[in-house]
């Protein structure tokens, strides 16, 4: 054996070494840690051949058990060239007799030949370690480094989520309205939030929603059969951004101990991204809180089996223990919806952008680049899509329910990109296009009003829902295409102006939940089951992207008379509760408190009395469940898996 040349390793040189005779005690004190890393694997290598050779002597007790002549027709027999691929089908039945001490000598023979291979190998492998390069080295050193920091992290449970830049937070004081009355009509909301929060945190604390009149909790199917306190999560923005600095930190606390996703239970994709996910996030984007974000990548990836679909278009519905999807069974022919599937991309870049897992934004990617090479009948995106087959459903188009957040989200990533994202601008812009020419129409009162569109017939029937797009419209009218952006905020203003009257025709002065313009009949709900308000949030977020860009003071005037009207027509001792029929003076109460009363349309309401530099719409874009989330300066960021994407 040859005693290995000086290396120079970090500027220094490590001492010559002669088999047998370690110089390592002698240098311990002033050896670097790369240096005592060789050493420790050549010593590593001589103790593993040490304790080989223990293990691999031939045992005496076994000579004995062997005369014993029972094992003899159990122990593996190995075939020369085979050894240490014991399996059931070498197993060879021998006789006893005399040939069992010439057997064991041989196996004595082999058993030294094999330590002395593994000695000889083990010192050619140390050699050939110090013979490697400077460099060689280091990049070995830190592989290893890099690999044991890994296997720690593991072992410490989640793994840490990579350190992100924060928005500019939101202080208490921010948004004051300045002017007395304004204040004092912004306490008022704020009072009515703390209602809210209050009866939920006595009467349905965990539950997802309440009961204000029975008092206990409530849920609904697109939860499934959790209990996973949708209507904190929901609220927990809305309490940060009012100051209820209190109910917060309550809300927090419930969150850490409590929110756990593994839960035997059907929830729906859809929803609990709206609500769950972009309530996590907001809470996380505004208070900074690390569990906010953790609890929000956690859930996202129970809901990524639920693209395991033939086209990547996920289930309406997801297990979230067992991953298992499905649709809903009233769904045209098995599909899923327009608005669910479409209304996912901003919770997604966000969470790729905090997790640094390119599986969310892969998943939205691949939706908007399916859609996109679809045919669309009249330009109109239908409602249904069937994940299986790839192929539309029934031809329906609404910019209501089923249809509407699928719009705003084209929007939305736009804005989200800090206007980067075109391709998203484009597909906005051609679908508008497309539902002015087909589904918006003037009625004889001179009312603009949004239709649906069936089979190529355009229904004159108008959704609470569909009211949101007066906002939208407003929120997309600066970089609307040939210079249309007067026209959007018209078509945005007069979108407002026929929910108010929806609302305005109403005994209650509460909008119905679809409205007619047919027969003479303008603005008002025709059948009884149309006829609820269920605390819903669209007119009033119409009212507030108004009043954002134009400063109209009708909008403040609109929006005051329907925090009126909930405060008088749907406050209960035991929280709020929507009503079945707007047009009685005597409504019977429907007992739910929605959470997305007190997640939107308390908090549309409580911006829409504040200063603008609560919340400015340059830096956060609202998620459709009124969860803010800040813009994404794409310019400077590349997303993980953004560059594998066409
Ligand atoms: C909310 O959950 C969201 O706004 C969603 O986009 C549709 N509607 C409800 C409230 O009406």
């Amino acid at each position: 054996m040859t005693t290995p040349a000086l290396l120079p390793l970090s500027g220094r040189r490590i001492p010559t070494l002669t088999p047998g005779v370690s110089s390592f005690p002698h240098h311990r004190a002033t050896l670097r840690l790369s240096e005592k890393f060789i050493l420790l694997l050549i010593l590593s290598a001589f103790i593993t051949l040490c304790f080989g050779a223990f293990f691999f002597l031939p045992d005496s007790s076994k000579h004995k058990r062997f005369d014993l002549g029972l094992e003899d027709v159990l122990i593996p027999h190995i075939e020369p060239g085979k050894e240490g691929k014991h399996n059931a089908g070498q197993i060879i039945i021998h006789g006893q007799g005399g040939h069992d001490e010439h057997r064991h000598k041989e196996e004595e023979e082999s058993l030294r030949d094999k330590i002395r291979a593994d000695h000889e190998r083990a010192l050619q492998e140390a050699k050939e370690k110090l013979r490697k390069s400077k460099d060689e080295l280091k990049a070995e050193i830190q592989t290893e480094k890099t690999k044991v920091a890994e296997d720690l992290k593991k072992k410490d449970g989640p793994k840490p989520l990579p350190p992100v830049p924060m928005p500019k937070l939101v202080g208490v004081n921010d948004g004051d309205p300045g002017d007395p009355d304004t204040k004092e009509k912004r306490d008022k909301i704020r009072e009515m939030m703390k209602h809210a929060w209050d009866s939920y945190r006595q009467y349905g604390w965990g539950h997802n929603e309440l009961k204000p009149l029975a008092k206990k909790g409530h849920s609904t199917n697109i939860f499934g059969n959790s209990q996973m306190g949708a209507t904190i999560v929901d609220a927990l923005d809305t309490l940060y951004i009012m100051g209820l600095h209190d109910e917060f930190k309550d809300g927090q606390e419930w969150i850490e101990q409590n929110l756990d996703f593994s839960v035997n239970a059907e929830v729906s994709v859809f929803e609990v991204n709206i609500r769950f996910i972009g309530g996590l996030l907001a809470a996380y984007y505004l208070s900074g809180q690390e569990v906010f974000k953790v609890k929000a990548v956690q859930l996202a990836e129970k809901l990524l089996p639920a693209f395991n679909t033939p086209t990547g278009i996920p289930w309406a519905m997801v297990n979230l223990k067992s991953g298992v999807g499905r649709n809903w069974g009233w769904a045209s022919a098995g599909s899923s919806i327009l608005a669910e599937f479409g209304t996912l991309h901003m919770e997604f870049v966000h969470l790729t952008y905090l997790s640094g897992n390119p599986a969310y934004y892969e998943k939205v990617r691949h939706i908007r680049k399916l859609l996109a090479k679809m045919d669309r009948p009249n330009g109109l995106y239908p409602n249904y899509l069937n994940p299986r087959t790839g192929r539309w459903g029934q031809h329906h188009t609404s910019v209501g329910g089923l249809g509407d957040s699928f719009y705003e989200y084209l929007l939305k990533a736009w804005l989200m990109s800090d206007k980067t994202d075109t391709e998203a601008r484009k597909t906005y812009d051609d679908a508008i296009e497309a539902i002015e020419r087909h589904l918006i129409r003037k009625s004889n009162g001179g009312l603009t009003f949004i239709g649906e569109w069936k089979n190529g017939h355009l229904e004159r029937k108008m959704g609470h829902l569909t009211c949101f797009a007066g906002g939208m419209f407003a929120l997309g009218a600066d970089g609307s295409p040939d210079d249309k952006a007067g026209h959007y905020l018209q078509l945005g203003a007069e979108i407002a102006h026929t929910c108010h009257e929806s609302y305005d025709r109403t005994v209650l002065k509460l909008g119905p939940e679809a409205f007619k313009f047919d027969s003479g009949l303008e603005a008002v709900a025709v059948r009884q089951n149309e006829k609820y308000y269920i605390l819903r949030p669209e007119v009033i977020e119409t009212y507030w992207y108004m009043w954002r860009f134009t400063h109209d003071p009708k909008y403040r005037q609109w929006g005051w008379e329907a925090t009126q009207a909930i405060d008088k027509y749907c406050r209960v001792s035991g929280g709020f509760s929507g009503v079945k029929d707007v047009y009685s003076s005597n409504p019977t109460y429907d007992d739910v408190q929605q959470s997305f009363f007190l997640a939107e349309t308390l908090k549309y309401l409580y911006l829409l009395f504040s200063g603008d530099d609560l919340l400015p719409l340059e830096n956060w874009v609202f998620n459709t469940e009124a969860h803010p989330l800040p813009v994404l300066h794409m310019a400077n960021i590349t997303l993980p898996g953004s560059q594998n994407q066409g």
